[in-house]
């Protein structure tokens, strides 16, 4: 779904118009890089522009051209807000639901009569924005980013740094270019970024070796200690308390990841990673295609996000929440066993 007026939009980019761009919660690669990459192209066009995001990120982000300018919400609450009332265009990136970001800044973002804009990828959007740029099948936001560009006539200004900030959420949401989500297109973008000078191997070991010992560790013992296998259901998930994550020093971003070796098992097609944060339990669910984990995840775990990947999450216990999730499995045995 694309409703555009890139004419009304260049006449709002221009330099000294105040622009925000917002992602969600607990940002990763795509929702960093599209932010960044989008940051670093309107301080091209003079647009005082500001990027918040609503909690840290991994610090393996931090060479990203702008990463030092973000506001955490988190952290300066008032500042954000106060960049927030002061914007004339809020771009929403890598999200289509104002809950994924957090409670202050959906506030301040409702109540805002800045020209909205949002670029995403992610199933059904919510009407909340004048400008969309939106496709499913797109491999990240960043690939949009890099159309939205475009459309607006910029592609020429797409450089190393725009171009390394586009790479790091392409490679990230497509698993280094393997998800099926990797179109032609995607392809085509990362071509024309590594001909920007986009180090790609540089970028994938900023990003991807970047394992502390604590880390690697904690993958080891899910892994070894706690995966459970249902293979009635071709069913594999890992629930972790907040305690294992306490011993095992874990640090945003470090659990990231996890669930997709559940899914790498043979005959499993749907996995899921429980972990348990401060009294709330966050969940990711993967599937191997087949199975609408995103679906799944609105129904009965309020969240969302891809046909394959998606998130959600529980208020109540951990125990509580697994006994709930394996006594609906049998409800989708059928549509599992395919
Ligand atoms: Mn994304």
């Amino acid at each position: 779904m694309t409703t555009h007026d890139t004419f009304q939009l260049k006449e709002l980019l221009t330099p000294g118009t105040k622009a925000v761009i917002l992602t969600h919660k607990n940002p990763d690669g795509d929702a960093l890089g599209s932010s960044l990459g989008m940051k670093n192209y309107l301080d091209k066009l003079g647009v005082a522009a500001i990027s918040i995001v609503p909690n840290s990120f991994p610090k393996y982000f931090n060479w990203m051209q702008g990463s030092d300018t973000i506001i955490n919400f988190e952290q300066q609450k008032e500042k954000a807000i106060e960049a927030l009332n002061a914007a004339e265009v809020i771009f929403y990136l890598d999200f289509n639901n104002l809950s994924r970001m957090d409670e202050g800044l959906k506030t301040a973002a409702e109540n805002s009569v800045a020209y909205k804009v949002l670029i995403d990828h992610h199933l059904q959007p919510d009407d909340i924005a004048d400008f969309v740029h939106h496709r499913v099948e797109a491999s990240s936001t960043c690939e949009l980013v890099y159309e939205f560009i475009t459309l607006m006539g910029d592609e020429s200004k797409i450089d190393k740094n725009i171009g390394g900030c586009l790479y790091t959420g392409i490679m990230t949401d497509t698993g280094s270019f393997r998800f099926s989500s990797t179109s032609a297109q995607t392809h085509l973008i990362a071509s024309k970024l590594i001909e920007l000078g986009v180090e790609h191997t540089r970028i994938h070991d900023e990003v991807m070796s970047t394992y502390t010992v604590d880390r690697m560790r904690f993958l080891g013992y899910c892994i070894s200690d706690k995966l459970v296998v249902l293979p009635v259901f071709k069913t594999a998930y890992i629930a972790v308390t907040d305690e294992e994550l306490k011993r095992f020093n874990n640090k945003p971003g470090d659990s990231e990841g996890i669930v997709n070796y559940a899914l790498s098992i043979a005959d499993v097609k749907f996995a899921a990673f429980f972990s348990e944060r401060e009294k709330e339990i966050r969940i990711s669910f993967r599937s191997s295609g087949g199975f609408d984990v995103n679906q799944f995840a609105r129904k009965h775990f309020t969240g969302g996000g891809h046909a394959m990947a998606a998130g959600g999450k529980s208020d109540l216990s951990i125990a509580e929440t697994i006994k709930k999730f394996v006594e609906i499995l049998p409800l989708y045995q059928a549509e599992l066993a395919k």
